[in-house]
């Protein structure tokens, strides 16, 4: 399959031309090593979540070179150990030995972990060839750390090229064979119900898979939910494949190998109760998520096209147990958010997209339905068990797009280790980089940046998920920091996290930046949203840099209740009155971007908003908090993945040292009587 293919330096100093050499990074010891199936990074555990053959160990995938098996010869000629902390040596079975595509020099090597052994940190492994030992590289059982110290003179021994993951790189594991089947069983299963629709495949990160417009299918969608027609994006019409690719999208975006979730989840946690329909309960946890990935945005390319969707009819397809990518279907002429989640209605759109995945359902332990925020049940399906179609429709037309060869849409992502911690990111936003506004003394140094975002994925790595399984998980975030002109300094996303808060934790970075410094009032005005500068004026709010706003604390007005949940409240200052309210009509949040969102469903558009610095929009649910340098500001951190009170403490940690002074914090300020928040921590968040 595919491989990364990143140039790095090799230094052959200390190589010898016969004795086999286990590839490193380019900085360390620790070894290039991925889970052989999941192709995931370490540390490793002794045994896989998904047993995936006769037993359940756990197989790493290692790199080596001046490893060639001599004709006949098979893995058996490859012995292989690990010596742990204590000094004890186990044996490592190898199980294969293979060649890396387009690289002769080097050769993969699959060990399978024994049972035993400890998971307690670092251990040195070695094979040996033809009675030769090769060096010794770091691997992470258990935790990356602690272990026994390097050989002595120890190196690092990258190779020339660094393989990548063999199949990690590619943003989805589905086959072209796999995009027929699936768009043939939606269309069968369509044509049984007499309703023609738009499908859409896409993988991980959005790219479509596969389309097929069914003869009759309607060519466009209508938004319409609650509130005033014509306010918002209520009662706009938007073209019906978009819909579908972007609900495609939602199911891929919201899915991991710890949690999948469908459009119908997402509708679930966006309204104005959660869960909706239950007075007296705040907002869903993720209110406003629907407005990220944008086609106006500049971080998450390709977008979601209409951003998040709540309409039902879009869920994750998995393979083989992995996420790989979504199914989105709209043909009923509606694009809407279901705001009665007791009456289990099963609209076609959902019936056609469970017919569609049959052989590639999310595994029952990870469903939405298997997860519980603040012990409410999250849905899934209403539809979990389709029958198979009575009929074979043809899919002729049918768009499958795929590289030559079958090869799927690369990955933006590429891997990289920050903290100490396994994770991806995006060449576009890598290596990370100073701030340039404040300039000065002040300004983010890239080595700040850095450190703030290795603090923050370092408290990730220890904080218990939210809405991952199994439980006792740790959560997986996206990480970013920008300057207060909103310029994005770095973003890492930790390995196997939700794609979506990608897009989502810049917005939150930006909007925290933003709403805490001086600019904030002039450029809304400026901008034409003078009359919620107006409204927040009246609550004694000025948005003049005199105080430091989280996204919790924007978030909080920007409910259609003061304080966020209690009926028969006033609307806060940033949001739609109720009687006119929807999830399409939010407030100041769509209003920013609805101009040039729009604008950029018939063309390519510069930036969602008006306003310098939002470009990809602002994010009104928790996970930011601004950073300040010797008392000033100088930009915001920004969290997204696992859980809304997760991506404040990990947003909080991150900004440690950075912090504003606690007299300045948002939740030193009233507004109708009510303290604003600033963040807010889960109860014992550490694993
Ligand atoms: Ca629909
Ligand atoms: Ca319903």
């Amino acid at each position: 399959m595919l491989f990364a293919l990143s140039v790095i330096w090799f230094d052959r100093v200390g190589a010898q031309a016969t004795r086999p050499t286990l590839i490193s990074h380019a900085d360390s010891t620790r070894a290039i090593a991925f889970e052989s199936v999941t192709r995931q990074r370490e540390p490793f555990n002794t045994t896989v979540q998904v047993k995936f053959g006769a037993d359940s160990a756990t197989r790493i995938m290692l790199f080596a070179m001046n490893l060639q098996l001599q004709p006949g010869e098979t893995a058996i000629a490859v012995t292989a150990d690990a010596e742990d902390a204590a000094h004890t040596i186990y044996s490592l079975t190898v199980e294969h030995v293979g060649g890396v595509p387009d690289q002769p020099w080097a050769s993969s090597l699959v060990v399978r972990l024994p049972s035993n052994l400890p998971l307690a940190g670092d251990v040195l492994v070695r094979i040996t060839y033809g009675g030769v030992a090769s060096n010794r590289v770091r691997v992470g059982i258990g935790h990356v750390g602690d272990g026994p110290p390097d050989d002595t003179g120890a190196v690092p021994t990258p190779g020339l090229i660094a393989p990548g993951p063999p199949t990690g790189v590619a943003a989805t594991n589905l086959n072209p064979s796999d995009v027929q089947t699936i768009l043939q069983q939606a269309a069968s299963a369509a044509a049984a119900l007499g309703k023609p629709v738009n499908i859409v495949v896409t993988d991980r990160e959005a790219n479509v898979l596969g389309f097929f417009a069914m003869a009759g299918a309607p060519a466009t969608t209508t938004v319409r939910s609650v509130g005033t027609l014509g306010q918002g994006l209520e009662g706009g019409v938007v073209p019906a494949d978009l819909a579908a690719t972007a609900k495609a999208a939602t199911a891929a975006f919201f899915s991991t190998t710890g949690n999948a979730f469908t459009t119908r989840t997402a509708g679930f946690i966006i309204q104005e109760h959660f869960p909706p329909g239950i007075s007296f309960r705040a907002g869903g946890p993720l209110y406003g998520v629907q407005f990220s990935s944008l086609p106006c945005g500049d971080i998450k390319k390709p977008s979601a096209r209409l951003g998040l969707s709540a309409d039902p009819g879009g869920l994750p397809i998995y393979k083989n147990g992995l996420p790989a990518g979504g199914i989105g279907i709209e043909g009923d002429g509606l694009y809407t958010v279901d705001r009665v989640p007791t009456d289990d209605d099963q609209p076609f759109e959902e019936l056609i997209a469970a017919s569609a995945i049959r052989g590639f359902e999310a595994p029952p332990l990870i469903r939405g339905d298997n997860i519980l925020v603040d012990g409410i049940r999250l849905p899934f399906s209403n539809v979990t068990n389709p029958p198979a179609p009575t009929t074979t429709a043809s899919i002729a037309g049918a768009t499958i797009s795929f590289g030559p060869g079958g090869v799927p849409p690369d990955s933006e992502f590429v891997p990289q280790v920050v903290g100490g911690i396994a994770g991806e990111v995006s060449p576009r936003f890598f290596p990370f980089i100073a701030g340039t506004t404040p300039a000065g003394p002040n300004a983010l140094t890239a080595s700040d940046v850095n450190a703030i975002i290795s603090h923050a994925a370092q408290q990730s790595n220890i904080t218990r998920a939210a809405i991952r399984q199994p439980l006792g998980s740790n959560a997986r975030v996206s990480i970013a920091v920008v300057d207060t002109a909103g310029m994005v300094l770095g973003v890492f996303r930790q390995q196997d996290a939700p794609v979506f808060g990608y897009d989502v934790a810049v917005q939150k970075a930006r909007t925290a930046a933003f709403f805490s410094s001086a600019n904030a009032a002039p450029a809304l005005g400026a901008a034409g949203f003078g009359s919620y500068v107006d409204r927040a004026n009246a609550d004694g709010l000025r948005f003049d840099g005199a105080f430091a706003f989280s996204d919790r604390a924007i978030g909080f007005l920007h409910r259609p209740f003061f304080p966020d949940g209690i009926n028969d409240t006033a609307a806060g200052p940033f949001s739609t009155a109720l009687a006119d309210w929807s999830p399409f009509n939010v407030g100041l949040q769509l209003d920013l971007v609805r101009t040039n969102f729009l604008a950029s469903l018939s063309g390519p558009v510069a930036s969602c908003s008006a306003i310098p610095g939002l470009t990809n929009g602002i994010q009104i649910f928790a996970g930011s908090v601004p950073l300040y340098k010797n008392g000033v500001l100088v930009g915001a951190i920004g969290i997204s993945g696992d859980g809304i009170d997760q991506d404040d403490l990990i947003a909080a940690a991150g900004a440690n040292g950075f912090s504003p002074p606690a007299e300045i914090r948002s939740d030193q300020i009233f507004v109708r009587s009510v303290r604003l928040p600033f963040v807010k921590f889960p109860r014992s968040p550490n694993l």
